[in-house]
């Protein structure tokens, strides 16, 4: 297992659309593997393969306190239930120290492939739904920071900016 270095807002990587997994063989297990470790570590609740700079349709999430409910979603399909729309504090791997409310559908019908390549289909709502949306966001080049003000998304923008540059 290995971890992977995750991509920050504003690297332009982050926007590229991901392509779907023609087949889930031993190489794709093995990136999901590697994603859950980056994943636990860092720590988050979920990951998008476009995060590490892999353009393929693949997404790991595990919402569980203990940490011990790992999820699996390769070439994801949404469907939205209840348009309700319900409001997060969001946070993002790739947009480290920054957290604002997004409104999303309260509860979809998620469809996709399992680490097996099997196809599952499940109707998440709360704190999974809204996990999932932004994970599949991330697989057509989209962040959490798309859906808030011009000004303060340049705002995070140049914060993150003058971090990396003091880093280089
Ligand atoms: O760890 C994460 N927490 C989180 C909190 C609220 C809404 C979405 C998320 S996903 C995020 C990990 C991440 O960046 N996934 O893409
Ligand atoms: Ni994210």
């Amino acid at each position: 297992m290995a971890l992977l270095p995750i991509l920050e807002f504003p690297d332009p990587r982050l926007r590229t659309v991901a392509k779907p997994v023609a087949n889930v063989d031993d190489d794709i297990r093995k990136l999901v593997d590697d994603m859950f470790e980056t994943m636990y570590e860092a720590p988050g609740i979920g990951l998008a393969a476009s995060q590490v700079n892999v353009h393929k349709q693949v997404i790991v999430i595990d919402v569980s306190e203990e940490r011990n409910e790992p999820l699996v979603f390769i070439n994801p399909k949404i469907e939205v239930l209840d348009a309700n729309l319900f409001d997060y504090e969001e946070g993002c791997l790739s947009i480290p120290g920054f957290y604002e409310s997004v409104s999303r559908p309260e509860h979809v019908r998620v469809t996709a492939l399992n680490r097996d390549g099997t196809e599952f289909t499940i109707e998440p709502e709360g704190l999974l739904a809204v996990c999932i949306q932004h994970e599949m966001d991330h697989l057509q080049g989209k962040l959490f920071v798309d859906y808030i003000s011009n000004m303060k998304r340049q705002r995070i923008r140049k914060k993150l900016e003058k971090q990396h540059k003091a880093k280089a």
